[in-house]
């Protein structure tokens, strides 16, 4: 069991379920993110702090063994937002990381778009180079670099989660294939925490989906198995809307619409 387990982006979508559902990791759940996060709950600490903030990150950080980084921007945005909150944000992360008393375990949540331009057709593993679909793709591609090097350099163990689409269940056409359910997502994270050398893997982040592109054999070590499946849903799926065009980026580019997006200028 973790001591101190820090959950970043703890308002989010993601992070409000990681809030919920991770108290059984740790004797203290270290709950962070730059709003207001409501009262602490037993076996909580609150801490706001905004990522950009260098030196209330090194703070944030100390005594944690354990960390879910979900904190950042989490779609596409101008270069500064993405720039403070998933470059720098990252970059004082893993200082704070190689700074802190205790080295933590890192759960660094990368996204499908850091491979987003890979055509449906096209199947992938951990091997597979970054193919990134905007500068929100460049900026999970870059934390990816980031625990690489932190790893090769210092040890830090971080995994490197490229989620599909983690939502109660898929939205479109395409998450049939990029769906993880949240229920996998928590197996993901124990696993994640409880296997004795984690080292630094990217993971895809997709439930056992029919539709799947990604093969996520080379973390097999790791004794992962996702449960659900994306087609359980297909048939609802086809009754509430019509797939898109054989020519849409949403039909064509494994990152979907991400990719048919142009440079969001501040
Ligand atoms: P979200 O947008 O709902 O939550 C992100 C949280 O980060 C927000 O609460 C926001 O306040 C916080 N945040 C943003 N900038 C910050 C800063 N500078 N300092 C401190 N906190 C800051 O995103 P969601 O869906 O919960 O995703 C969580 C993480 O997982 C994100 O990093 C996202 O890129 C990644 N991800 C999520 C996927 C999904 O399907 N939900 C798919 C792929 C990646
Ligand atoms: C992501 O990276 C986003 O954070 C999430 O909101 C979804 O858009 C997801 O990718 C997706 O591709 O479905």
């Amino acid at each position: 069991m973790l001591k101190k387990l820090l959950i970043t982006g703890a308002n989010g979508n993601l992070g409000r379920m990681c809030r919920a559902r991770l108290g059984h990791l740790a004797e203290t759940l270290r709950i962070s993110d730059r709003d207001d996060l409501g009262a602490a709950a037993a076996g909580e600490e609150l801490v706001i702090c905004d990522l950009a903030d260098r030196l209330a990150v090194e703070a944030l950080v100390e005594g944690c063994d354990g960390i879910v980084h979900l904190g950042g921007q989490s779609v596409e945005a101008p270069w500064e937002v993405i720039r403070s909150a998933n470059l720098d944000g990252v970059f004082h992360l893993y200082e704070a990381a190689r700074k802190a008393s205790v080295t933590p375990r890192i759960l660094f949540a990368s996204s499908n778009h850091a491979i987003g331009f890979y055509e449906q057709n096209e199947r992938l593993d951990a091997k597979s180079p970054p193919k990134p679909d905007g500068l929100y793709g460049v900026s999970k591609v870059f934390g990816e670099a980031m625990a690489s090097m932190y790893h090769d350099k210092f040890g830090i163990e971080t995994a490197s989660v490229r989620i599909g689409s983690c939502f109660p269940e898929p939205r479109d056409h395409r998450m049939l294939s990029t769906w993880m359910s949240e229920d996998d997502f928590v197996r993901l994270i124990e696993r994640v925490f409880l296997v004795p050398r984690l080292g630094c893997p990217i993971i895809y982040g997709a439930s056992d989906n029919g539709a799947s592109w990604w093969d996520n054999r080379d973390v097999a070590y790791l004794g992962w198995r996702p449960q659900d499946d994306g087609e359980a849903y297909r048939a609802a799926l086809d009754a509430r809307m019509e797939p898109p065009g054989r020519d849409e980026a949403a039909a064509v580019y494994q990152g979907g619409a991400f990719c048919a997006d142009g440079i969001h200028e501040a």
